[in-house]
């Protein structure tokens, strides 16, 4: 069982080294992707979340427990499989205008790549424009947008409004996601799907494009 309590520890320490050092003690111990990422590092960054809420620590601690989740992420990435056949698609994702999170959506950049996914990550505070260029530019069938604020998630129904203007709104499903997004919220501002998390982004990528073949 991998030590949710260690990793808690460690993201609160902002302790890089510890965290690979679990990260890797745990893959040693034979645990799966799935299990250090949902019951280590995610389990503890939701708790680091919880005491942010609660103002018993501030920015500059939640950066450090980003960095320290970041570099577990980055040890547990080779245990994804990497993808080989062909392609399945273009996908162009980013964090919405005005937000900086980005750790779930470098998750589900990881986990569409591993899927066999070309993915053209725009990054963070990405405007409307950006998107709308990318996909133009790499003729991409899916979008992902990702926002973690409740004030930015209309966001991503202004960048829909956009691609329906932009005449490409044909040419691409629209994937939503990040914590404060729902099933009924995509519903409402018309996007093509939703994902509670990068795992099933992946299936609705793919559930999305089969169903247009
Ligand atoms: Co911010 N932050 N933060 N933060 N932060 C939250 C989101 C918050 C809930 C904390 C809290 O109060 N409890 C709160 C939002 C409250 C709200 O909107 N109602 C909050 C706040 C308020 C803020 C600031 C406004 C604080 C301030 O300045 N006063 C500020 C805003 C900055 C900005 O964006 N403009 C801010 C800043 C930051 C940091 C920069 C310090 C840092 C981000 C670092 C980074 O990402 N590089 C940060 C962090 C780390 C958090 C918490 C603690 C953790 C977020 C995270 O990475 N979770 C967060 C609290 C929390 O979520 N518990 C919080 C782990 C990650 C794996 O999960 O991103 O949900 P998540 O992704 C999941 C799914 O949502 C899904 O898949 C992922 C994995 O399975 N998913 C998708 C995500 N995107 C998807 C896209 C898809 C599909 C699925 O399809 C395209």
């Amino acid at each position: 069982m991998v030590d949710g309590e260690r990793f808690y520890e460690a993201l609160l320490q902002g302790s890089v080294d510890e965290v690979e050092r679990l990260t890797q003690d745990a893959i040693d111990a034979g645990e799966t992707f799935e299990s250090i990422l949902n019951d280590g590092l995610m389990a503890a960054m939701d708790r680091i979340g919880v005491k942010f809420k609660n103002e018993e620590i501030y920015i500059p601690e939640v950066l450090r427990a980003a960095r320290a989740m970041r570099a577990g992420v980055a040890i547990i990435k080779p245990l994804l499989p990497s993808s080989t056949g062909s392609s399945m698609g273009k996908v162009v994702i980013g964090t919405v205008k005005g937000d900086l999170h980005d750790i779930g959506k470098n998750l589900v950049v990881m986990m569409l790549e591993s899927g066999g996914f070309k993915v053209f990550d725009l990054g963070v505070d990405v405007s409307i424009e950006k998107f709308i260029e990318a996909v133009q530019t790499h003729q991409a069938q899916v979008v992902g947008l990702s926002a973690l604020l409740t004030t930015t998630i209309m966001e991503m129904k202004h960048t829909l409004e956009a691609i329906e203007e932009a005449g490409i709104r044909k040419q691409v499903k629209v994937i939503i996601g990040g914590a404060p997004v729902t099933e009924k919220f995509a519903k409402e501002i018309g996007a093509d799907g939703y994902a509670p998390n990068a795992a099933l982004a992946v299936d609705v990528a793919r559930d999305l494009l089969s169903e247009d073949n």
